[in-house]
């Protein structure tokens, strides 16, 4: 893997670069969406990327490790052939699924042992095993394993849980850097900031996590229930220590507005359930505003979808058969919706890279902030 930094915002620690990586480059600032068992829910691949434009995507070592299992995917020749998506993927480490979907967990120095969500059997994952599995489903990203802390948390409970991250990363890269990929192209490692929301913690924890100097960097433990805010403070203060030349991930993050806030603050990479998720809810995330699109409002609204972006499903169906569809709970009411939420993502973090080059996007973001947190 390889980063290019290019454009630099003049009013603000916004960038563009480019990712390269063995299925191609990433053009960031880059918002991922969510394949949690291979699967972008209710999207084809070849919608994924003709008309979403999707360039990386994301998988979860938690699901496909517990189904279809590794053996199929090992036999598929890696998730790349198992799926049909030829671009990049990285896969998040299961040190988050396995704390909010798993079972009877017990979290211990060696690892996390866990019951599967699915039928109940008894698991245990370690830095290293993670890092075997992650090797095994062939992501161009590996994410390390690593403790996502709830909020609130206690003070002692998050400085106790940063160092065993701190120490579970060191078992990641030693084991991770004796092994080798198995399907002839190279797979890197991302590291995890942590500390929850205290500010000493996360300057320890970014500066022992840059230590590792590692190709990229990822920051974990926000968006979990603190106020908006304070996501922000933090992820500014560990975004001035992280090494400027290299990618920097916020995981699970966010709203569109949280995704152009932080690109301001330097973050290049974005991953969220929330545009997929919300659609198939009838939660539309427009250049307009927000449209909850089962609002009886919408019922008689013949016009596009979202006149304002480029892709198909936009232009083509109209307010009032999606809100029909969403309705009925038609299928192709959670494709629809699911495509334009996607297609809207792509489009913003692409629009800011083209303000960023531009150096407007400062004036930019905070235009597009306040239109985008509207609601219809
Ligand atoms: N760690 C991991 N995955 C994550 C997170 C984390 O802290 C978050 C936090 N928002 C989302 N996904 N491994």
């Amino acid at each position: 893997m390889n980063f290019k930094l290019e454009a630099k915002d003049p009013g603000s620690k916004a960038r563009t670069g480019t990712i390269t990586t063995d299925h191609g480059d990433i053009k960031t600032p880059i918002f991922m969406p969510v394949g949690t068992a291979g699967s972008v829910k209710a999207v084809h691949q070849r919608e994924l990327k003709e008309d979403i434009k999707a360039q990386i995507i994301l998988g979860n070592t938690y699901h496909l490790y517990l189904r279809p299992g590794l053996d199929i995917i090992e036999e598929a020749g890696g998730l790349h052939k198992f799926n049909g998506w030829d671009r990049p993927i990285l896969t998040d480490s299961g040190g988050y699924q396995v704390y909010s979907l798993a079972d009877t967990r017990k979290i211990k120095e060696e690892g996390v042992t866990f019951q599967s969500h699915i039928d109940g059997s008894r698991h245990i994952f370690s830095p290293e095993a993670v890092m075997d599995i992650q090797r095994t489903i062939g992501a161009d990203i590996i994410m390390a394993f690593d403790e996502c802390t709830p909020y609130p948390c206690e003070y002692d409970y998050a400085e106790k849980s940063m160092h065993m991250t701190h120490r579970w990363l060191k078992r990641c890269c030693e084991h991770f850097d004796k092994t080798e990929g198995k399907y002839g192209y190279n797979q890197t490692l991302f590291p995890i900031v942590q500390g929850s929301v205290y500010k000493d913690l996360r300057t320890q924890s970014a500066e022992a996590i840059a230590s590792f100097e590692r190709e990229g960097n990822a920051i974990g433990g926000l968006s979990v229930g603190e106020p908006a805010e304070m996501m922000y403070e933090m992820t500014d203060h560990v975004c001035n220590i992280l090494p400027l030349d290299k990618p920097r991930y916020l995981m699970g993050v966010g709203t569109p507005a949280n995704i152009l806030e932080c690109i301001a603050l330097g973050i290049d990479m974005f991953d969220c359930v929330m545009p997929t998720r919300n659609a198939r809810n009838g939660m539309l995330f427009t250049s307009e505003g927000i449209i909850n699109i089962k609002n009886k409002k919408w019922e008689r609204d013949f016009s596009p979808i979202d006149p304002d972006l480029p892709g198909y499903v936009d232009n083509f169906y109209s307010k009032a058969y999606l809100r029909h569809l969403i309705m009925s709970k038609e299928i192709l009411g959670a494709q629809i919706a699911s495509i334009h939420n996607l297609s809207f993502y792509l489009w913003l973090v692409g629009e800011a890279r083209v303000q960023i080059e531009a150096g407007t996007f400062s004036q930019w973001k905070n235009k597009m902030v306040s239109k985008v947190s509207q609601r219809l």
